[in-house]
């Protein structure tokens, strides 16, 4: 059996069409495509791009079918972002980004209509101001002109796949970021949309992964490839394909840290909402109970700006810097609301650390230590709450994405938690857009199949505790930060 599929990973920093080549229980994976994602500025407000989004979509597609013949295409992007459609299916602008700082206060227009612990109970989701609930409030109360004008309103993914086939509809894992939806039957939560007053009409049906959308307009000129509903949210796709059938811990790990487990049913408890945990929806309606937390967002940022200063480190270099210095010189929490906005990342770390009263960090090496120390501190607070709210132990840690291919932070998480750590694939997020793919081709059968079938072919690296005793002699001084705020 031969066959090859199409998949559309988009990060907050980059975005890439890769083939998926499967050749009789083989895959191989093809970058085709990879363009930088653009945040535009414009009257003080960040936007997404989408036509350049689209048209980096058609340079993909065009590019995988001159090589090879395509059976089907997906997309997977991050959470919570939209467009807003008018009635005549026309954009209305383009989509706000969720780092735009409209949405910061919002948590108060909550104050009068419902209680936060009742719409964690409704919702099962961790209360962030970036979620689609109160960029939607955020439109209805500050540009009600705007809101009136709203027919449909389709998450980023959703979106580019209505561009691309003219079908409108909402994929179940990516609705779950809303905070709209039900957690139990995984639906749209329309109780919920009255109490609001956001019309459930807005919202288009939601679909399960696996499927088929429409084929590509032929407006586009191009081959008419069928266009599937895969796990579109890239957390879903990435722990699709963790490489373990056990009870597992993940860490999917890029711009944003996605900290938690995989779970037959949500866990809405009051200890989960103090943790402010959240629950999302996954392959086979399971339930990702998990945490946001910043992930290399301020490495990257850190490298940008040393970059717009004339130093342009590459990871290699970062790491061979990060090595030299002093351990724990300094700590902070990498998700403190100054970290969320671009620029400035040293000046906000030295800023920090005078606040708590610690040693600044100065040169290069000293700030990305100081902030991958943290991070592998945050893996462990956030861990200890999972394992807490779930009552459960896990042996294994899988670290996925992008950040699993950092030996040096891979380490630290093995010390710093005391765990194994099994990390790998890297390409989680556009191996779990593949698979599901070819589980809707019924090439594979089903997401036990997949992950034995992932745990075989991909490169995975087992990482053991080092330095334990280390990492929980400075654990207290990382809670104390935490606990203060
Ligand atoms: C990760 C992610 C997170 C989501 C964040 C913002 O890429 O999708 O799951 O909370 O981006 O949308």
């Amino acid at each position: 059996m031969n066959l090859n599929v199409l998949a559309f990973d988009f990060g907050a920093s980059s975005g890439r069409a890769i083939v998926g080549k499967y050749k009789n229980g083989n895959l191989n994976l093809e970058e085709v495509h990879r363009f930088d994602n653009q945040i535009l500025e414009k009257e003080n407000t960040l936007f997404w791009n989408i036509d350049y989004l689209l048209e980096n979509i058609l340079i993909g597609i065009k590019k995988a079918t001159d090589k090879y013949p395509i059976e089907s295409l997906g997309i997977d992007t991050w959470g919570v972002d939209f467009g807003l459609l008018d009635k005549s299916g026309e954009l209305l602008e383009n989509s706000v980004h969720y780092r735009d700082s409209r949405t910061k206060g919002s948590l108060t227009y909550l104050k009068k209509i419902i209680s936060k612990e009742e719409l964690y109970q409704q919702t099962g989701n961790q209360l962030m101001e970036i979620n689609t609930l109160f960029q939607l409030l955020t439109v209805k109360n500050e540009r009600p002109d705007l809101f009136e004008r709203i027919d449909k309103v389709l998450l980023m993914p959703d979106l580019l796949n209505y561009l691309l086939t003219g079908n409108m509809k909402t994929e179940q894992s990516i609705a779950s970021t809303t905070q709209l939806t039900n957690p139990y039957t995984k639906d749209w939560n329309k109780e919920l949309m009255d109490l609001f007053q956001l019309p459930a009409s807005l919202f288009p049906d939601i679909v399960t992964e696996g499927n088929q959308l429409g084929k590509l307009k032929s407006s586009f000129g191009l081959p008419a490839i069928e266009v599937i509903n895969v796990c579109e949210h890239d957390t879903a796709s990435a722990v699709l394909s963790v490489p373990s059938n056990q009870n597992f811990l993940f860490i999917s790990c890029g711009t944003w840290s996605l900290v938690g487990t995989e779970l037959e049913e949500p866990i809405v408890t009051q200890k989960a909402q103090n943790y402010n945990l959240t629950n999302e929806s996954g392959n086979n309606k399971t339930t990702r109970f998990l945490k946001n937390c910043t992930g290399l967002w301020i490495i990257q940022e850190l490298k940008r700006n040393f970059r717009e200063q004339g130093m342009d480190y590459s990871y290699d270099e970062i790491t061979d810097m990060t090595e030299k210095k002093k351990a724990f010189r300094c700590l902070i929490d990498t998700d403190d609301p100054r970290f969320t906005s671009p620029g400035k990342m040293k000046e906000k770390i030295q800023a920090y650390a005078k606040e708590t009263n610690q040693e600044l960090p100065e040169e290069p090496g000293e700030l990305f230590r100081c902030v991958y120390e943290s991070l592998a501190f945050k893996y462990k607070y956030t861990t200890l709450e999972i394992i807490d709210a779930v009552g459960n132990e896990f042996d294994t840690l899988n670290i996925v994405g992008g950040g699993s291919q950092s030996a040096l932070l891979c380490q630290m998480v093995a010390d710093a938690t005391g765990m194994r750590v099994c990390a790998g694939p890297v390409e989680a997020t556009a191996i779990g857009n593949i698979i599901q793919q070819l589980m809707a081709h019924q090439v594979i059968d089903s997401v036990y199949e997949a992950r034995e079938w992932i745990k075989k072919i991909s490169n995975v690296t087992y990482y053991f505790p080092e330095r334990k005793e280390a990492w929980e002699n400075q654990f207290p001084k990382y809670q104390k930060l935490l606990d203060k705020e």
